[in-house]
């Protein structure tokens, strides 16, 4: 199908050596890179919303884009858009897509018939990837943009808008187990507060868990076999998001007996938003056994707010693949283009450019990684570091053996003790040297 970006063909991978900016230079999906394809590595995903939706408004001025689809009903422009979200996917080599309940089709003025819409589209994306071989990588509810959210969804004040929440939850969950989707997302959307002189925060969380658990018990009974995934983020829309970052969101799921059923789908520009890096979101989630799926975008770091960016940043994105190796790799999660073009960026290439520099900028980062890990030298170094942990008295306090008067008695008898350097600076060097070579 060629019908709504003409004047783009297929993207194919030409080498490094390529001058053609429509082409890959580092994505090779069918080349083996550590034991699996990059295609089987990467899961890369089209982020529905921002590609097939967003026009490009900001607090300033109205849309750059047109995305209409060459239709003024908002059924026709529904269908016209996913057909048009399967040429692009094509085009550029998608596996998988993600989106939200109203990405696909427009809310109507009632529920019943807004989700007889959701079922028509669901319709169309099914018999879509039926023929492409595309698949859902998550789904999710939009539970922010309506005005009736305008206090939070599952942490509204009010049970009434809580049931909607939930309702539309429901049917999301359907649309995902339908389309075979492996994931489902929860993002916070306005689940936060603006000030705590109208907040009851005990309330708000029990209830925020209640809903999860409420879609947990739910999306297992219809047959939804894949992750659940908590998205952090500190800020925006609320001032204080309660999913603010990693840490704070794998305590939540621990308190309330959620952590069996969700990862964490870690995003980089929440990530900075939190005052953290990417990578240690990335490594918190690995380390709890969470790390789950991955909003594959990029900040900056000069603005507070959430750019979402296409990623261009390589030692990032290595940082980020080195993560997923050493968690051993995706397994229902991917790489979702969590990330838009610029609003300046208005021609129906430059999505198409966004695309492919996010794509290679992360097969190269996988690659990058995977250089860093077969290398050695980090991984030894740190072995090194604390290679003290792993006998004598190290091991020891490690079995919980030691009481704190014999570490005390060994203190004493000791007097000073040799430390050992950090080596920062010959470690930045090694990995420089191992990604620009
Ligand atoms: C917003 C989030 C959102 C989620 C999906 O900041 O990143 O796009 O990924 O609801
Ligand atoms: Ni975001
Ligand atoms: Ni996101």
């Amino acid at each position: 199908m060629n019908a709504f970006y003409p004047s783009v063909g297929k993207i194919r991978f030409e080498g490094s050596q390529s001058d053609n900016p429509l082409a890959f230079r580092h994505y090779d999906p069918d080349a083996a890179i550590a034991g699996r394809t990059m295609r089987e590595h990467l899961r890369f995903a089209m982020s529905y919303w921002h590609t097939m939706v967003a026009e490009g408004t900001d607090m300033f001025g109205v849309g750059t884009v047109d995305k209409h689809y060459g239709a003024t009903d908002p059924m026709a422009q529904a269908r016209n858009k996913a057909l048009a979200a399967f040429e692009l996917m094509n085009k550029l080599d998608f596996d998988f897509y993600c989106f939200h309940d109203r990405d696909i089709a427009p809310e109507a003025d009632n529920l019943t018939e807004t989700n007889r819409r959701l079922d028509q589209i669901a319709d169309l994306l099914a018999d879509l990837q039926k023929d492409s071989g595309k698949q859902v990588l998550w789904g999710t509810a939009n539970l922010f943009s309506h005005p009736r959210y305008r206090h939070g969804a599952g942490t509204a004040c009010t049970a009434d808008v809580f049931a909607f929440a939930a309702a539309q939850i429901k049917k999301a969950l359907e649309l995902t187990v339908r389309l075979g989707g492996a994931g489902y997302v929860f993002w916070g959307g306005r689940e936060g507060y603006e000030t705590l002189l109208n907040t009851d925060m005990r309330l708000e969380l029990d209830n925020l868990a209640r809903l999860m658990r409420l879609a947990v018990d739910y999306a297992r009974s219809i047959g939804f076999t894949g992750d659940f995934y908590v998205e952090p983020k500190p800020k925006e829309p609320t001032k204080h998001q309660y999913d603010f970052d990693a840490a704070t969101v794998i305590g939540f799921l621990r308190q309330y007996g959620l952590d069996q059923d969700f990862k964490l789908n870690v995003e980089a520009n929440h990530a900075t938003l939190a005052g953290h890096s990417f990578q240690h979101e990335l490594r918190l989630a690995r380390i709890n056994g969470m790390l789950g799926s991955v909003d594959a975008n990029q900040g900056d770091l000069l603005l507070g707010w959430d750019t979402d960016q296409f990623p261009t940043n390589i030692y990032d994105a290595a940082w980020c693949m080195y993560e997923v190796l050493k968690a051993g790799g995706f397994t229902n999660g991917g790489l979702n283009f969590d990330a838009k073009a610029r609003r300046a960026s208005s021609s129906l290439e430059d999505i198409f450019y966004g695309y492919i520099a996010g794509m290679d900028t992360f097969a190269l980062g996988l690659k990058l990684a995977d250089r860093i890990i077969r290398d050695g030298r980090l991984d030894q170094f740190l072995a090194d570091r604390y290679a003290s942990w792993n006998d004598g008295l190290g091991a020891r306090i490690r079995a919980g053996q030691v009481s704190l008067a014999e570490l005390e008695r060994f203190a004493l008898a000791k007097g000073e003790v040799e430390t050992g350097s950090g080596r920062q600076e010959y470690l930045e060097t090694l990995i420089n040297n191992l990604i620009i070579g």
